[in-house]
């Protein structure tokens, strides 16, 4: 193949592209927030909630709800002409935690969604990240007729670490959604360069 000689004679742009995860609990809006960002159709993996399921499934709290995620979601944003995030979003209901090592393989980090209403369902999705130092951010989902906490407060009930970030987020919301996604991606690349820097004693 031949290769055309790119005008003045730059190099062509090869964007970076980097792995975030979607995680959080069952129904918190994984699957609502790479669909409203993603540029390309999302691939999702969508199965209807079945009678079968209800002794498991914990529908407490996501009323209205009909399908749930039993693989992933898939979707990709361009933030800047060089930086192309892929997303994969988690399946949110305990029985698929076999499939997160797979999805977590070369993250560069993650945001994990949370309910304030139902903000324990969050704790293992926190857990799992902490645990195996991938860099996150915990994105509150703001539903309507929650009460509004702020940041702070949350990050204490969740007892964070002081620089994991904590933002509010509409995840219908594109502009808000892509906000999320830059905080990670920076908030990564500084535990990342934190991590770089030479030990002086
Ligand atoms: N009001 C409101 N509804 C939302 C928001 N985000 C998601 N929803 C709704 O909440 C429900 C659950 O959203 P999903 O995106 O399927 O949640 P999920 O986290 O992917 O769910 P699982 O994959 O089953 O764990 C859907 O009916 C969404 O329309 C939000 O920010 N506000
Ligand atoms: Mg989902």
């Amino acid at each position: 193949m031949i290769f055309k000689r790119s005008p003045r004679g730059t190099a062509p742009v090869e964007p970076v592209t980097l792995k975030i995860l979607v995680a959080g609990g069952f129904g918190v809006g994984k699957t609502t927030l790479v669909g409203a960002v993603s540029e390309i159709k999302p691939l999702r993996t969508e199965e209807a909630l079945s009678e079968a399921g209800r002794p498991v499934d914990d529908l407490n709290g996501v009323p209205g709800k009909h399908t749930t995620t039993v693989a992933m979601d898939f979707g990709r944003i361009t933030l800047r002409e060089d930086l192309v995030l892929y997303l994969f979003g988690t399946p949110g209901q305990d029985r698929f935690w076999f499939l997160w090592d797979e999805l977590a393989t070369g993250a560069l980090g993650a945001v994990v969604l949370a309910d304030t209403r139902r903000l324990e369902d969050c704790f293992a999705a926190v857990d799992y990240f902490e645990r195996r130092s991938i860099p996150f951010v915990v994105g509150v989902n703001c539903f309507e007729g929650a009460t509004r906490y702020p940041a702070e407060e949350v990050r204490q009930a969740l007892d964070l670490d002081p620089g994991t970030p904590v933002v509010l987020c509409d995840a219908r919301e594109k502009e808000s959604v892509k906000e999320v996604l830059i905080d990670v991606v920076e908030h990564a690349m500084a535990v990342g360069a934190a991590a770089r820097e030479p030990v002086t004693t």
